[in-house]
């Protein structure tokens, strides 16, 4: 057996069963060891970064680790903001990359360069092979690094030879990963307190992470039901459960004015699952915290503690009933749409929250469409909502891509600014071809919007032609229905809210991938 082959029974005995992949040369031993091993979906992409965001989604759902396999430096970087956002959001990804073989390193040849350098800055684990005998391990190793809590992305660099050399120990078992830490009983009681001396005004419980799963939101409801605490989700969560019946967090906002306004509805805040927040941008005479400066802030669990147990056990120490019984705003249901009212930001989000089916899966690249998408699903059918967790855009169709291979009995749903969908549209040439079961809505507002909104907030209310031409997309226009058909996508435009309803509704109920043009004004 090969290195190769050995790699590749190593990664699926320890339960890697997809492959998101854009060989070359130096892959390809690898390539073949796929189709030997026969136990891993091979995913074809045509550009690396839908190979990273796939991998980013597909975890996200399946809790666990997909394999990327990319050809050297040049492949690599070209996946890097998706495997930024994947480290960001903590989920496991294996990524794979290929390398010249050890003696055809240092001589100048086209594509060698700084794999490792270039690795280096989204991984939390990184090696490169030295021999065709230490991949297996290396695999093994790699996928136990990216799974342990919290997840991420381990890169294993391995050199063509590594691939074709001969590995007579074969593949190795897998190896265990760390699990998410358990919450000390002091840790717990000490929240519990801190909760029962916020009196004047409501405590915030600040939810992300594990806090974010339906164990979590249910413990953190009786929470606030027990004390009175009200419960915020972080902004740009990896994985939350919304809708039917899951209390309900509302989301940190965006902007830090109105991030600090909402924290400041409280009297003190504290951590599940979250870090203490802050601001995405620096301002001139903003804070980078967005909690209010002198507000007592306390953490009940991090990022990579098992934060439901915590607020299940904290349930219990501030005397909430196991009732079930939660505090839940009164959240308001979509609102009555007029058939003819034309796609706005106060319309088309009301449209899509009433059409969603139950048990969706949503990928949210929305960008500015997401402010206002976001409340109005609020009171939807039960859902799983994917949210862009690095800021690095071009992460919405392939990530929902990747939740699709993973969950290929759930519709998923891409609510997909427009600008942002370019990055990486051809991932929509993948919907069709592995036939997965996607309706992306473009949000069609023919600019970056949110860039003239910072404009605007850097005292910049009439942008200037070549700031303008730096914010346009509308010369010429982009036709989504024709880039969608050309990819083998059926696509339709809708201008009212009557047709996106229709499309939507179509779109659901015929199973494969669709596309719908929202034409915002
Ligand atoms: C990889 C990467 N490149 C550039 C940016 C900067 N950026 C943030 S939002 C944006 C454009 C957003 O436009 P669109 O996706 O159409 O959404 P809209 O603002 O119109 O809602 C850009 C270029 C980024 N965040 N990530």
């Amino acid at each position: 057996m090969n290195g190769a082959e050995s790699l590749i029974r190593t990664v699926a005995a320890a339960g890697v069963d997809v492959c998101f992949a854009n060989p070359g040369t130096t892959e390809m031993h690898l390539v073949q060891a796929l189709d030997d091993a026969g136990a891993i979906r091979p995913v074809l992409a045509l550009f690396e970064g839908v190979c990273t965001a796939a991998a980013d989604g597909y975890a996200r759902m399946a809790g666990r680790p997909a394999m990327t396999l990319l050809h050297l430096g040049p492949g690599m970087a070209n996946g890097l903001a998706n495997l930024h956002n994947a480290g960001r959001g903590g989920t496991p990804v294996l990524s794979v990359v290929g390398d010249h073989a050890i003696a055809h390193r240092g001589q100048g040849a086209p594509l060698e360069s700084d794999i490792e350098g270039l690795a280096r800055p989204v991984s939390k684990w990184l090696r490169t092979s030295a021999a065709p005998g230490a991949v297996a391990r290396d695999g093994a190793e790699a996928i136990a690094a990216a799974s342990s809590a919290p997840g991420g992305v381990a890169t294993l660099i391995v050199p063509a030879d590594c691939a074709w050399g001969e590995a007579p120990d074969g593949p190795v078992a897998p190896v265990a990963a760390e699990p998410r830490a358990t919450v000390d009983d002091d840790t717990v009681e000490r929240a519990a307190a801190f909760l029962r001396g916020a009196e004047e005004r409501p405590a915030t419980l600040l939810l992300g992470g594990d806090a974010l799963t339906e164990r979590g939101l249910r413990a953190a409801g009786r929470v606030a039901h027990a004390t009175g605490a009200r419960l915020l989700a972080e902004t740009f969560p990896t994985r939350v459960e919304r809708g039917g019946d899951i209390p309900f967090a509302a989301r940190l906002p965006y902007f830090p004015e109105e991030a600090t306004a909402a924290l400041a509805e409280g009297s003190v805040a504290l951590l599940a699952g979250a870090v203490e927040p802050v601001a995405f941008f620096g301002y001139p005479d903003l804070p980078s915290a967005l909690v209010p400066a002198g507000m007592p802030v306390a953490a009940l669990a991090g990022p990579a503690d098992d934060a439901a147990d915590a607020l299940e056990r904290l349930a219990a120490a501030v005397g909430a009933s196991d009732a079930g019984a939660h505090a839940t705003p009164a959240v308001a249901g979509a609102a009555a749409v007029d058939t003819d009212a034309p796609l706005t930001l106060e319309t088309a989000p009301h449209v899509i929250a009433a059409g969603q089916p139950e048990n969706a899966i949503i990928v949210d690249e929305g960008v500015t469409f997401s402010a206002f998408y976001v409340p109005a699903s609020a009171a939807a059918p039960r859902h799983t909502y994917l949210a862009l967790t690095g800021g690095a855009i071009g992460f919405g169709i392939p990530a929902a891509a990747g939740a699709a291979v993973a969950c290929p009995d759930r519709p998923v749903i891409a609510v997909q600014a427009d600008g942002s969908g370019m990055y990486t549209a051809q991932a929509l040439w993948t919907h069709a071809r592995e036939g997965l079961d996607v309706t992306t809505l473009i949000c069609a507002n023919g600019t970056y919007e949110i860039l003239l909104a910072e404009l605007a907030r850097a005292g910049v209310d009439d942008p200037s032609p070549r700031a303008r031409s730096l914010t346009s997309l509308g010369d010429p226009p982009l036709d989504w229905v024709a880039l969608a058909g050309s990819m083998g996508v059926p696509g339709r435009r809708a201008t009212t809210a009557g047709e996106l309803r229709a499309a939507l509704a179509d779109a659901i109920a015929e199973p494969g991938p669709h596309l719908v043009e929202m034409v915002i004004r």
